[in-house]
């Protein structure tokens, strides 16, 4: 037998164990009566802080937090949303709370999960620090996917370069004129070490505007930026979650932090990572700003921009608008999309 079909077997398993855990989800909760209106207080504003199966730790306006039940008519409820909820009266051993209704959410982010397909993970992020470094080696291409997921996902992007420690004289000047490419678009950035704590003042000021995310790949520095600016949660406990045997679907689990110095943080291990597999051909030319001026003025209207004669992007690059190297990577990412999708996401 070939590996690939071991795996494909394999998936079929995991797809099939997915779907019996879903239809015992489905019945247990159609089983379970829902709360007396008469026990319940009046109707507030609460966050969610995090949220577990069919339960959701919810904040109210004095930073107190309840274990709340979700009412059946709440479709999609994930940390960083804005609810309606109701206390119950009475203090005993059950919920403490319902989730009656949740605000429209301004952002979500998505992460696609190689056997569920798309899935929310956050709600109402304001800012996604992606974090690169020099060591693994600095690379433009993965940048530029979590940028096109930016952009695709209305949340301003922060590009953090992290490990500046490291960098001898010759590789910051390098690094400089990279980073130069991106100012040139409007992109921010920040030069950092986790290890020395250069620059981490600029980050917070960045962190104290909103609710923010670190994603990027691994190795780059991510836990050691969070553990710095969450000193008192046991990094350990973090740790097991991120290396545990125990699947993708316990290590989603996103919990809001407020940040001592100001701003929110949401953080898993789980939401750090993620793939692009979900996109559009049409959103990764959409996740480059300084195509738009160009895009829709090729020749011909199903121009590729590789070697159509009249392509409006290929004109860009040559007058030195669009950055050959980006223009590259855009091709390089249409590439591997449709190479490395699963097939859950296939058309
Ligand atoms: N020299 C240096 N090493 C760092 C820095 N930040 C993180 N590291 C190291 O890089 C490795 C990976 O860091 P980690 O936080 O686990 O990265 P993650 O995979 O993105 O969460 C660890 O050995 C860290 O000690 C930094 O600013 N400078
Ligand atoms: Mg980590
Ligand atoms: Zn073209």
């Amino acid at each position: 037998m070939t590996k690939k079909k071991h795996l494909n077997q394999r998936q079929h398993q995991r797809i099939a164990a997915n779907q019996d855990r879903r239809l015992a989800r489905a019945q247990t909760k159609a089983s379970k009566p829902e709360l007396d209106s008469d026990l319940l207080a009046e109707a507030e504003h609460g966050l969610v802080i995090s949220r577990f199966g069919q339960h959701a730790d919810i904040e109210d306006s004095s930073g107190q937090i309840f274990r709340c039940n979700i009412r059946r008519t709440v479709n999609s409820l994930v940390t960083g949303d804005k609810v309606v909820f109701r206390r119950t009266k009475v203090p005993g051993g059950g919920p403490e709370g319902v989730v009656e209704a949740v605000a429209e959410r301004e952002s979500v982010l998505l992460r696609p999960d190689f056997y569920d397909g798309l899935k929310p993970v956050a709600a109402n992020i304001d800012l996604m620090i992606i974090v690169s470094a020099v060591l693994p080696a600095f690379s433009l291409n993965i940048v530029d996917r979590y940028l096109i997921a930016a952009e695709a996902m209305h949340i301003k992007p922060l590009l953090l370069l992290n490990k500046i420690d490291l960098l001898t004289k010759e590789q910051r000047a390098e690094v400089d004129q990279q980073l130069a490419i991106y100012q040139k678009i409007g992109y921010e950035f920040l030069l950092l070490s986790a290890k020395t704590g250069e620059g981490t003042a600029q980050l917070d000021a960045y962190l104290k505007q909103g609710v923010s995310i670190f994603v990027g790949q691994s190795g780059v520095g991510k836990s050691s930026l969070v553990n710095n600016l969450l000193p008192d949660i046991s990094a350990e406990t973090r740790e097991v979650s991120e290396n545990s045997g125990l699947g993708q679907h316990t290590t989603t689990t996103a919990r809001l932090y407020h940040l001592p110095d100001g701003g929110d943080l949401i953080d898993s291990p789980g939401i750090r990572e993620f793939a692009l597999w979900h996109l559009e051909p049409e959103q990764i030319a959409l996740g480059y700003p300084e195509f738009k001026d160009w895009l829709g003025r090729c020749k011909f209207r199903d121009c590729k921009h590789l070697n159509d004669p009249g392509c409006a992007l290929q004109h860009a690059v040559s007058i030195g608008e669009i950055h050959p190297e980006r223009f590259a990577n855009y091709h390089k990412i249409l590439l591997s999309m449709a190479q490395d999708k699963p097939n859950y996401f296939q058309p």
